[in-house]
């Protein structure tokens, strides 16, 4: 299954390609610090010229780019470049805050396909495949991103977009999708959806699910390629940096290969900003080493992972970050003990009789702080006495103590109450204020 769409730039020598990313990192610093004000100010005040980086040990000079920069800039003040150079503007959806806006000159979508290239190619997508691409066509980056990948390589795209869960099982099925493009929760609805109206997944051709866009574990990964008969590879991104095509794992899924060419990435410290070494967990960050109308400087994702820059077994060399199953900012804190939603999918997966789709509720009664775990089971195991249903959840409320060190308590639901997403999942409802 290993096939490598750029041979010369994956299994580029690590010396030869640290060379070429200083010599980018050089013209980028160069090209921001003159066409946006932005950088040319952080940067005088910290006393750095683009000319001081001569080496990539000088990358921990430049200041940090956070998300509050992006919202500042509202909507066009980070671009370098006008707006007749600029072919897309992509957006990421802010519910509460103000939106980031990134656009894309000719020369960035060329990149992007080529790099959305490569992650389909190592997650299994061929030439000869049709692939059916249910993420969103809108304002976010996921679906023209990963479709302009699909395109690159010679696959029969089909834009399906989210939502309408029976068209997209009726389109599988006719159009004989081989290759499902989406957010890992909305494959799980999908596969659940096609149970319910009785769709036969012998009857369909799909073989590889290309899932990222919101973090999700090995455990459902399982899930996944066991119901839907396919194998399932993990694909990240972000709108800032430049959405999908970032990394991606390859058939040995032991990590996923970061785009070093185009993409330096670091680990620090979220609390110090510290680099941390090799294979230690902390805050990725990334700078964007090509990029024409919206250059990034050392962006701190929010994500956490470790990154190791060991070759891999298939022949890459490009470095290997870990899946990202945590945010600095999705951690909740329950009575003092902090909390990741993957920790409950981890615990719930393990269970038997559990579906797969819950949802963390909390309050405050008083000064305490509770946290409610809704839980689906199998209509099989869904208990008619009330005995049994009492213990199951004590049995649930268990294990997820142990795993989580709070007590949260545990609310077994009928099957279909917890809601169903068509795009990222919503895991967590704070009703704390
Ligand atoms: O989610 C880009 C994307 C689309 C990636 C399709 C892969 C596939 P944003 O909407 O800006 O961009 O959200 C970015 O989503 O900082 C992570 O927290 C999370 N995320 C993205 N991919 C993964 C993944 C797209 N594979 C934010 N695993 C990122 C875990 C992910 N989290």
């Amino acid at each position: 299954m290993n096939e490598i769409w750029n041979l010369e730039y994956e299994t580029m020598g690590r010396d030869e390609l640290r060379a070429l990313q200083l010599q980018r990192l050089q013209m980028t610093l160069r090209w921001s610090y003159k066409n946006v004000p932005f950088y040319k100010d952080k940067w005088d005040g910290a006393g750095l010229h683009p000319d001081d980086v001569r080496s990539l040990d000088d990358l921990s000079r430049i200041p940090f780019t956070v998300k509050e920069d992006f919202r500042k800039a509202y909507p066009y003040d980070l671009f370098a470049v006008p707006l007749e150079r600029v072919v897309r503007i992509h957006s990421s959806t802010g519910t509460t805050a103000r939106p980031i806006v990134v656009g894309y000159t000719r020369g960035d979508l060329n990149t992007w396909a080529e790099l959305c290239a490569r992650v389909v190619t190592a997650g299994g997508a061929r030439p000869h495949d049709v692939a059916q691409v249910a993420f969103g066509y809108g304002l976010q980056t996921g679906a023209f991103g990963l479709h302009g990948g699909l395109e690159r390589i010679g696959a029969s795209v089909i834009p399906a977009s989210t939502g309408n869960t029976r068209r997209q099982l009726t389109i599988m099925r006719d159009y004989k999708t081989t290759v499902l493009v989406c957010t890992p929760s909305y494959a799980l609805y999908i596969a659940e959806t096609a149970a319910d109206l009785g769709f036969d997944w012998g009857e369909l051709n799909v073989r590889v699910g290309l899932f990222g866009a919101e973090s999700w574990t090995n455990n459902l990964r399982q899930e996944l390629e066991k119901r839907m008969g396919l194998t399932a590879s993990d694909n990240y991104g972000l709108t800032e940096v430049m959405g999908p095509g970032i990394s991606g794992e390859c058939p040995l899924k032991d990590g996923l290969h970061i785009n070093e060419d185009h993409f330096i990435v670091e680990v620090v410290d979220p609390v110090t900003g510290e680099n941390v070494p090799e294979g230690t967990e902390g805050e990725l960050v990334f700078s964007a080493l090509t990029k024409e109308a919206v250059p990034v400087l050392r962006y701190r994702t929010g994500d956490l992972a470790s990154v190791t820059f060991r070759p891999c077994a298939c022949g890459r060399t490009l470095a290997r970050h870990t899946k990202v199953y945590a945010r600095t900012d999705d951690m909740i804190i329950v009575r003092g003990v902090n909390v990741f939603p993957s920790q409950v999918e981890d615990v719930l997966m393990d269970i038997e009789g559990i579906e797969p789709h819950f949802q963390i509720l909390l309050d405050r009664k008083g000064p305490m702080d509770e946290m409610v775990v809704q839980v689906e089971v199998e209509p099989a195991v869904f208990p008619d006495a009330m005995r049994q249903l009492v213990e199951f959840e004590r049995h649930v409320e268990d294990r997820l103590q142990e795993e989580l060190g709070v007590r949260a308590r545990v609310k077994l639901v009928e099957p279909k109450t917890v809601p169903r997403h068509t795009g990222k999942a919503r895991r967590v409802i704070d009703r704390r204020s």
